[in-house]
């Protein structure tokens, strides 16, 4: 699932002084993962995950992110093979695009 750039910064609720940025999301490596949990009641993921340097994670691990747009929870299984993009969203690690693999 791609949305536009103008999509996810709404779903990100920045203000239109940061949506200035459309290119950011692209510029975010997508990486590749395994959905481990799913927490519906608090919009997070469990995803076992590839090194993101970006992030400052330079090893495989397993970790919780939050999720830009809890539509994106409805699209995934424990289990899933998925590629996603993720940042640091005013301090909490989230998942801005997901797509399965
Ligand atoms: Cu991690």
């Amino acid at each position: 699932m791609r949305m536009p750039a103008t999509l996810a910064a709404a779903l990100l609720g920045l203000t239109a002084q940061f949506a200035v940025a459309p290119a950011l999301a692209q510029d975010i490596p997508m990486v590749k993962g395994e959905i481990t949990k799913i927490d519906d009641a608090q919009n997070k993921l469990t995803i076992r995950h590839g090194a993101m340097p970006h992030i400052g994670m330079d090893h495989p691990m397993m970790m919780v992110f939050k999720v830009a747009d809890p539509a994106m929870i409805e699209t995934v299984a424990v289990g899933d093979q998925i590629q996603f993009r993720a940042d640091r969203i005013r301090g909490d690690l989230t998942v801005i695009e997901i797509e399965k693999e």
